[in-house]
């Protein structure tokens, strides 16, 4: 088959902000991206959002947001931070977009015309936080979600079904047939086990809530969320779309497919997505490369927990390249990695001030010093030449295999073999006592020349995880940018003179200093967003209006309906400050009020403008305006 990659991330739940846990996979996906078009590939790199469901529809009502509201504000943040992070997706796919929504409810038709999927009648206990449904067997303790701990929820209504069970002996013969569908070998027998230990048929459809895709043919019924979310991968290839060039070269043509996910979701993506292609007679080409998770001191990593760490914590003091590297070089195949400072500063220090940023500038100043800036190739080696250039090429070797194999951590430690092998070989060769000798200048000269083709070669090995490091290096040897590394091979002929100065690339931490800094508390950084135009502004209407009356929303502890007066006419507001405000409280408030929103529904009620308000949460405010008179303009 063709050389190509397709490559793609889970979409993330659009219910909050990612967090390093999920940047992981971003990154990890971005360096095997960019190795591919290193490797001259044509490449298609795919992440997105996932942005419906009951998690998504319930995050919005607490913050006093339609769903739409919030899985917009939440994928702009995400695109914005995949770009400051040099993430190099192709697509960004969100399930709200509708050219993907209305593909999953054709095929939702097309699974009840086949009897893939039929109607009938859920009991059972649902997950909200997993969007997943479990049987009494498969609970914890207490009712509780066997994955995530959480509590579950009794639920009963009419639902669609899948027949999962009918695809179990073909997908079962499937994963024999492809021993490496599913990598690392651990997570394939754990799928096998769940398999054989029997499928029950999956409800696919929820009747309790709104915010989904809805079914065509009855559409009191949304499409169970992880239907609507693993089609992502080829809706946003536009599969069976009007031009589907995308679709058929990444998708069918091509066995070249890296699906990257956290073991939290392998058995969506082990037995409901190729159950759900098989059904739909689509190819299955892709292999699954499951990683574990980045843990914290404390455990996993949760907002309860409070230990949550975002990227931007991390870049805003090191840099993009120091959090790119950590979380890459910390997940071993099929473990578990950690986070914690104390941890991070050691590899910071260790690995990248000292190992790499210290071969970088003794190399480039030796060069300097000793051969005016210049590289030249002799015929005169040194006795430890030999080994050193059978070191750096067998890495090459290994590095790249290691790469293709989703194993980035082990391609990292091939590199650094050539960095430590490098760094040993100037302890070896001692260019300082050679320097003195002029009968040795060619031995020198070889050292040299030795020294730049271990970072050349380094470097290009490197680059699709240090991003901003690496075309420094290659700058400062003053050649020109990586663009290929096919051809990777030891012999470079230098034609130039390397920089006159280098910039240490990763200044010394001093580690009890940073420790202090990131454990004070800490002052919020202002996340303004970008700036708009005075027209821009004053397209918000913002009006003066009492509250004449409120009461809570049915079935909801954070909603509440109020009848706004603004001026001469009354609204009705739903707003999400039921945690913080009883109804009786608020009746004769003068509030500031958004009064041309487009109405949006929240929990089958009607709300036309929006009350507004400081904080979030218990702290959240009502701006009031005790004097104003209702109808009043605010400007
Ligand atoms: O599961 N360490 O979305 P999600 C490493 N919407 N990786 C982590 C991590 C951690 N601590 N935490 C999260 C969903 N991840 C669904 C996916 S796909 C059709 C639908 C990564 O926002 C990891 O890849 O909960 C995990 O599988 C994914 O984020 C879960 O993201």
């Amino acid at each position: 088959m063709a050389k190509r990659t397709y490559i793609t991330t889970p979409i993330y739940y659009a219910s909050g902000f990612v967090h390093i846990g999920n940047t992981y996979t971003t990154i990890a996906a971005d360096a095997i991206a960019r190795y591919s078009r290193l490797m001259g590939r044509e490449t298609y790199y795919l992440t997105g959002m996932d942005e419906h469901g009951l998690k998504i529809q319930e995050a919005a009502e607490k913050q006093g947001k339609t769903p739409q509201q919030l899985v917009d504000e939440v994928a702009d943040n995400t695109r914005a931070l995949w770009s400051h992070l040099g993430v190099t997706n192709d697509g960004f796919i969100r399930t709200s977009d509708i050219q993907h929504m209305d593909k999953v409810a054709e095929l939702f038709e097309r699974y009840l015309a086949s009897d893939d999927i039929y109607l009938s009648e859920y009991t059972g206990d649902y997950c909200v936080a997993c969007e997943a449904f479990f049987t009494k067997t498969q609970l914890g303790e207490g009712g509780t979600c066997p994955d995530c701990g959480k509590p579950t929820r009794k639920v009963s209504e009419q639902s669609y079904f899948f027949r999962l069970k009918k695809y179990e002996k073909q997908l079962l013969d499937f994963i024999n047939e492809h021993p490496d569908f599913i990598q690392p070998e651990t997570r394939r027998n754990e799928v096998i086990s769940f398999i054989e230990s029997g499928l029950e048929d999956l409800c696919i459809s929820r009747t309790s809530f709104t915010w989904g895709v809805p079914v065509k043919s009855n559409p009191k019924h949304v499409i169970y969320v992880w239907l609507d979310a693993l089609f992502n991968y080829i809706t946003a290839l536009n599969f069976e779309g009007q031009d589907d060039s995308l679709y058929q070269k990444f998708w069918v043509d091509n066995d070249n497919i890296y699906q990257i996910v956290g073991k939290d979701i392998l058995r969506f993506h082990a037995v409901y997505w190729p159950i759900f292609l098989m059904a739909a007679n689509l190819p299955i080409n892709f292999k699954l490369y499951v990683h574990g998770w980045i843990l914290m001191k404390d455990g996993k990593m949760s907002k309860s927990r409070g230990n949550v760490v975002y990227p931007k914590d991390i870049t805003s003091r090191y840099g993009i390249d120091a959090l790119r590297y950590y979380l890459t070089k910390e997940l071993p195949i099929g473990n578990d990695g950690l986070f914690s400072y104390e941890r991070f500063y050691d590899r910071y220090n260790s690995e990248l001030a000292n190992d790499l940023g210290n071969l970088v500038s003794r190399t480039i100043s030796m060069i300097n010093k000793y051969f005016g800036g210049k590289i030249e190739k002799t015929q005169v080696r040194t006795e430890f030449d030999e080994d050193f250039e059978n070191v750096i090429k067998s890495s090459v070797k290994d590095a790249k295999v290691e790469y293709e194999a989703f194993h980035l951590q082990t391609a990292l430690t091939k590199v650094w073999q050539i960095i430590s092998r490098a760094n040993k070989y100037i302890d070896e060769t001692a260019p300082w006592v050679l320097a003195k000798d002029e009968s040795k200048t060619e031995e020198l000269k070889s050292v040299m020349y030795h020294l730049a083709e271990a970072l050349r070669i380094s470097a290009s090995l490197l680059h699709p995880v240090l991003i901003e490091t690496t075309p420094k290096i290659i700058e400062y040897l003053g050649i020109k940018a990586v663009t290929n590394i096919e051809e990777l091979s030891y012999g470079y002929e230098y034609d130039n003179i390397v920089a006159n100065k280098v910039e240490p690339l990763f200044k010394r931490l001093d580690v009890q200093k940073e420790l202090e800094e990131v454990m004070a508390p800490k002052e919020e950084p202002m996340d303004f967003k970008t700036n708009i135009s005075f027209e821009e502004f004053e397209k918000t209407d913002l009006r003066i209006g009492e509250i004449i009356d409120c009461k809570k929303v049915e079935k909801s502890d954070k909603l509440l309906l109020s009848s706004v007066k603004i001026g001469t006419e009354v609204r009705q507001i739903v707003s999400g400050i039921a945690t913080k405000y009883k109804p009786e409280d608020l009746i004769g408030k003068k509030v500031l009020v958004v009064v041309n929103l487009n109405p949006a529904k929240i929990r089958g009620n009607l709300s036309s403008g929006m009350l507004l308000c400081a904080g979030e949460n218990e702290d959240i405010q009502l701006i009031e305006v005790p004097n104003g008179k209702s109808g009043d303009k605010v400007k």
